[in-house]
């Protein structure tokens, strides 16, 4: 099965802080995880360069706006290797393959009548890239705010319309049919009484500023940011070629989504699409807000949380690990670096690194550095292997439906049964009363520390690969079809180094 999978692509107007790093590393885990079920994954990540925001900000900095982006983009690029994330492609709108691209989509789209031209009055947010009904607006001393408290101002100018108002029926009907096409599902309840409450023509031009890509045959306008952005996941797999074998293959995508721009993916983007007769979505994620230490992150508070600082301290594994398990993917979340200790020190230093330091230093020391296979197995034997399947299947469950942080607490739980195991069947005693029955249970752990090693992989890639190198494991012998089968070889077990030391509170 194939799976294409994107993160947003990422304003050109600031540097990237948690919340960019975070969708982007859901994106790495999700994407890992189909490796790891032979699916034929594509993972695309990016910048989003033209708009009125970045121009701002361009001139703000007193810098030409693509030498800034250029300059910017650099940034999330870096990022993405930095979080351990492997892509298939970086996109950057203002690259000649997106220009062709929008354009074309822009042409398809006045080729099927979706688009006229008449004069647009309202309310815009430049902050949030989107226009504003007076109703969604508050007022304070006399100037409006949208409800994130962006400032918003009066434009009046030609533009040219895409007609939303025909696709509210279909998106309703659409959605109504197709349950699983947003998720999580309070989501998809508030994707409807959006729609319900009426959609109107959408302004999808300017002509008051001229950072954007130019609208085909009438250079006065620029594209409005968002037709143009949303139109990079099909620039990456070759549009307008749509008979290229890379789009045939790969369309239509997974987009994992911060909760503030569902809207935009879930009720424009599959209007676009579907009135450029191309597919809609396969499925549209929206995750949520992280604060920090309970505030709202953003510039003007100058509390956003710098990626590079946080994995510094903490190590990479450890704040993947922490932003998926900490939260449940879907749901805000505070971020408190307290809270990344507790939880680092209770799941990974005392449970996983606990697990394989002690039982790896115990077969070094006593057993020749050795496991060899057993199946003299007693009913806590297939107790404890029986769990290994149980956990494994919710695993794939949750795993399957985005429920990460349940995915990873199987997973940790199993482990927790695996660390009693350990002290009631006490392989120090068994060696002296019961060498046979040792190298039985030993074989049991290693089993388990292998498979678990294999289900954390996706979330923490560098710590699970070198738990297994320990093991004399390559990952890429893993995966789950013969998940249920017991190693058959004998193993040489290398002295371990220290994963994950504990952190000081
Ligand atoms: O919206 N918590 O770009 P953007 C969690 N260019 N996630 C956060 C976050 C936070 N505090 N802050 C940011 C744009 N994010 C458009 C997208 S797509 C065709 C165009 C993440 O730079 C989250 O994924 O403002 C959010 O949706 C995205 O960054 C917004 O990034």
């Amino acid at each position: 099965m194939k799976f294409f999978i994107t993160t947003p692509i990422y304003y050109t107007n600031d540097i990237p802080h948690i919340g960019h790093a975070y969708t982007t590393i859901a994106c790495d885990i999700l994407s890992r995880f189909n490796k790891l079920l032979k699916n034929d994954v594509y993972f695309l990540t990016g910048t989003d360069e033209h708009g009125q925001k970045v121009e701002k900000a361009a001139k703000e900095a007193n810098i030409d706006p693509k030498k800034f982006v250029d300059m910017l983009s650099v940034n999330f690029e870096k990022l993405v290797n930095h979080l351990g994330c492997e892509i298939d492609d970086f996109i950057r709108t203002t690259e000649k393959r997106h220009i062709k691209s929008a354009q074309a989509l822009w042409n398809k789209l006045i080729e099927n009548n979706q688009i006229y031209l008449s004069n647009y009055e309202g309310w815009y947010s430049v902050r949030d890239e989107a226009f504003f009904q007076e109703n969604e607006l508050k007022k304070i001393n006399g100037s409006f705010f949208t409800e994130n408290g962006s400032p918003v101002e009066w434009v009046k100018e030609e533009s040219y319309f895409f007609r939303l108002s025909n696709w509210e029926k279909k998106l309703v009907s659409y959605y109504e049919n197709n349950t699983d096409k947003i998720a999580p599902k309070t989501r998809l309840n508030e994707v409807l009484s959006f729609i319900k409450s009426g959609l109107k023509d959408l302004s999808i031009s300017r002509t008051t500023f001229k950072w954007g890509i130019p609208v085909p045959n009438n250079n006065k306008h620029v594209m409005y940011v968002w037709i143009d952005a949303l139109c990079n996941y099909l620039t990456s797999i070759n549009y307008p070629d749509i008979k290229s074998p890379i789009f045939r293959k790969y369309w239509p995508a997974v987009h994992i989504v911060g909760k503030d721009i569902l809207r935009f993916h879930a009720v424009y983007w599959p209007a676009f699409l579907m009135a450029a007769d191309l597919e809609p979505p396969k499925k549209i994620f929206a995750h949520g807000w992280w604060t920090n230490e309970g505030q709202k992150i953003s510039k003007s508070l100058g509390n956003a949380i710098d990626p590079y600082e946080i994995i510094n301290e903490y190590g990479l594994d450890q704040i993947r690990y922490f932003l998926f398990r900490e939260v449940p993917f879907g749901n805000d979340g505070d971020f408190s670096k307290s809270a990344i200790s507790i939880r680092v020190n209770a799941d990974l230093s005392n449970n996983y690194g606990n697990l394989v330091q002690r039982i790896l230093t115990f077969i070094v020391k006593n057993c020749d550095s050795h496991v060899s296979p057993s199946n003299k197995f007693n009913n806590e034997d297939l107790k404890i292997l029986e769990h290994l399947n149980k956990k494994h299947k919710e695993y794939l469950d949750f795993m399957n439906n985005q429920q990460i942080d349940k995915g990873i607490k199987s997973v940790i739980e199993l482990l927790s049964l695996t660390n009693s195991y350990v002290d009631n069947q006490a392989p120090w005693t068994l060696k002296k009363t019961n060498i046979s029955r040792m190298h039985t249970v030993l074989y049991i752990i290693i089993n388990i520390i292998v498979k678990s090693s294999l289900m954390l992989f996706p979330i923490i890639p560098g710590s699970a690969e070198k738990v297994l190198s320990f093991i004399n494991i390559d990952i890429n012998e893993l995966d789950f079809d013969n998940f249920n089968e017991l190693i058959d070889k004998d193993l040489r077990i290398n002295p371990p180094s220290p994963i994950f030391p504990r952190i000081d509170q």
